[in-house]
């Protein structure tokens, strides 16, 4: 049997450099070729470093086969993905499948420390896992520390051969893939933040397919260009792979149709201006419906918090260029087009409009129901915290020395060291975790109201267990601790159904009669608006340790984390498997 392989291997090459160059982004088509039965996939993910230049500032950073943006993957729903992971770095390295069911796969998943020890210097792990009813645009991304800022990419999976879509066939796709840029080597932000324990230093730049694009300094001639045909229609898969900002999109004089949120589709909806949480993904129809011309693409930052940190979050937007057949292809001044108007960067309002706007096309996804009735309600507080820091640097009257925190009904996530979470369940190693992470807030009270002064948290390993087909309700309410945040909160191993959300705090009896049940859409990662709450509810029919956290990385480097333990039930088809050989060891 022929396997198709694609090989994104460019190792002959001596010296790896990532270049600026000015960047045509491919239109998709080539994913068409894909072969239309069930396949195996063969992927070589060499992590190694690579110089790169953006912002006039050349820096080495670490890559998956010396791209930046890594390698977009194409499968298509069904098939068997098998990718090899090399460690050529000196940093230990996991990488994960964003949004990816992992149906009885959980040590595929890939979040250090919960389904596997970290893949060490010169070592590697092969993952293996199948695409089991799932059909979008999802990612791939590091799962250790902040090394995803670089090291990641596009996990594109084509529905089955033979799918009707809910949504006319595009005449061709493209995809827009939003990160962020520091000129610093952002291990190094990430470990003296933690070392002072207070801020954190911002990137420099927005990027899309990596690139900053005109407004930046030195970027305009490498910004991205979306080529297009007046009169077409195209699927744009858009991914929000940055780290700690909540993104606005928009494309000028061209409304854009949401048809799929994180790999399920939704019913269409119009509109001039996206929010993406980072780790949400969204997949929209544009037609090229202007006056033949370029046309700037573009994200800027969604925060509705005051900007507290040492540095100004990148109060400059990044663009790209739509950019018609027949068109000028020379532009002289990045002033030259005109910006798309966004609403003020902390427009919470609009932001929970377009998530309120977003319906599911179906209650049967990703192969299991809506859950009607819930086995386990749960209320999870989410919001800051301090800890007692003798070596730290931040300072919030009347304690001195105190780091930063963040937990999840009081509890803030550390991360083990001598074996996985998993590990530690599967072979019954005691001392890696407790299981006794509380359904509810311990001591209850007024969550939004008049900012508490009892800032301290449990610093610690705790999971909670859920019995094998058990039917779960969570609750997000966002704290008023300090102050309010929006977390974007993602959980791995299954998607889940937002069934609410609301404005202060939750109430059980007035807003629960108010949920969804008819058309909420299934996400993998739900952005609880800041000082408000959101309702989740899933079926945990697939066994095994999944990390839930707060898809900021500043917000999980301080604790924003916990893992369900989903265990077995009582058919093969419902029971972990025993761990591969290859899996790394602590
Ligand atoms: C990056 O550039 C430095 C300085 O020019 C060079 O020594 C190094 O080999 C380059 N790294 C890679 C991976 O090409
Ligand atoms: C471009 O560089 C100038 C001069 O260094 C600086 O003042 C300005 O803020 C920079 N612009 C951006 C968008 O970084
Ligand atoms: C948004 O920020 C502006 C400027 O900092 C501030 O004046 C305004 O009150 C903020 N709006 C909200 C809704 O927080
Ligand atoms: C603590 O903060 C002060 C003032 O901001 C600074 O001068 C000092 O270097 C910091 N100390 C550490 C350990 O970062
Ligand atoms: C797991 O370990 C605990 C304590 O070490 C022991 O009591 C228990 O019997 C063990 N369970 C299994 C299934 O091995
Ligand atoms: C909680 O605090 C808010 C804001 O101060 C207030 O409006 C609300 O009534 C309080 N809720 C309760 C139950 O006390
Ligand atoms: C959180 O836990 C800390 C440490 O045990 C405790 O001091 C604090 O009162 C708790 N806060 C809440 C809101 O439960
Ligand atoms: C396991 O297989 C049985 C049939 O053998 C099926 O009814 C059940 O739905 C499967 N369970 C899951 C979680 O897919
Ligand atoms: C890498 O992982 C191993 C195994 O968990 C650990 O012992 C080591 O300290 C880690 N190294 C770094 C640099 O974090
Ligand atoms: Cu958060």
């Amino acid at each position: 049997m022929a396997t198709y392989i694609i090989s994104f291997c460019i190792l002959f090459l001596s010296i790896i450099l990532v270049q600026p160059m000015p960047t045509i982004a491919r239109r998709i088509d080539a994913a068409r070729s894909l072969a239309e039965s069930p396949q195996i996939r063969k992927f070589n993910f060499k992590v190694q470093y690579a110089n790169a230049t953006r912002l006039c500032h050349t820096k080495s950073l670490v890559t998956i086969n010396g791209q930046f943006p890594g390698p977009t993957m194409y499968v298509r729903e069904g098939d068997t993905v098998i990718v090899k992971v090399q460690n050529r770095i000196d940093y230990n390295v996991t990488i994960h499948w964003h949004g990816v069911r992992q149906f009885l796969t959980a040590w595929a998943d890939g979040p250090s420390y919960v389904t596997q020890c970290p893949i060490q210097k010169g070592h590697s792990y092969t993952h293996k896992f199948e695409v089991v009813e799932q059909r979008g645009t999802l990612f791939y991304h590091a799962h250790v520390s902040w090394l995803r800022a670089t090291l990641h990419g596009a996990f594109i999976m084509l529905p089955k051969a033979d799918a009707v879509l809910p949504y006319p066939k595009p005449a061709n796709e493209h995809l827009l893939y939003l990160g962020e840029w520091w000129n610093d080597n952002v291990e190094d932000v990430i470990e003296e933040a933690l070392r002072v324990g207070g801020g954190y230093q911002h990137s420099d730049a927005l990027t899309i397919n990596g690139q900053p694009g005109a407004l930046y300094n030195c970027s305009l001639s490498d910004t991205t260009v979306f080529d297009v045909v007046k009169g077409e229609t195209y699927l744009f898969r858009i991914v929000n792979a940055a780290v700690n900002f909540q993104l606005y999109v928009s494309v000028v004089g061209h409304s854009l149709t949401v048809v799929e949120a994180d790999a399920e589709y939704t019913k269409p909806y119009t509109t001039d201006i996206l929010v993406l949480a980072p780790g949400q993904t969204t997949n929209v129809l544009l037609t090229a419906d202007q006056p033949v011309g370029q046309y700037l693409i573009s994200a800027t930052v969604f925060t509705p918090t005051p900007n507290l940190n040492i540095v100004p979050f990148p109060q400059t937007p990044t663009t790209a260029i739509l950019r018609y057949k027949g068109a000028e292809t020379v532009l002289s001044s990045p002033t030259e087009l005109a910006l798309p108007k966004f609403p003020s960067f902390n427009d919470s309002i609009f932001a929970a409009g377009f998530t309120k706007s977003l319906k599911g096309l179906s209650t049967h996804t990703s192969g299991f129901d809506l859950p009607l009735n819930v086995d386990k309600e749960m209320l999870f507080t989410i919001g800051y915290a301090v800890e007692v820091c003798p070596t730290c640097n931040l300072t919030v009257s009347p304690n001195p020395r105190l780091r930063m925190r963040t937990s999840i009904n009081n509890v803030s996530f550390v991360e083990p060291t001598s074996a996985s979470l998993m590990e530690a369940y599967y072979y019954n190693i005691s001392g890696v975790y407790e299981d006794d992470f509380p359904s509810d807030p311990i001591y209850p009270y007024n969550y939004t109201g008049a900012a508490s002064s009892n800032f301290f948290s449990v610093v610690g390993t705790k999971v909670k267990v859920i019995e094998f087909g058990e039917s779960v309700q969570i609750v997000f309410q966002d704290t008023s601790t300090f102050f309010f945040e929006g977390h974007p909160i993602h959980l791995h191993g299954t998607n889940f159904f937002v069934v609410g959300e609301g404005f202060g705090t939750f109430d059980p009896v007035k807003n629960t009669a108010n949920f969804n049940l008819v058309d909420p859409p299934s996400r993998n990662t739900v952005a609880v608006p800041s000082g408000r709450w959101s309702a989740i509810r899933f079926k945990a029919v697939n066994p095994g340790m999944w990390f839930m956290h707060c898809h900021f990385d500043i917000h999980t480097s301080w604790g924003m984390a916990m893992a369900f333990l989903v265990k077995n039930g009582q058919r093969v088809n419902e029971t972990l498997p025993a761990p591969p050989s290859d899996l790394p060891k602590c």
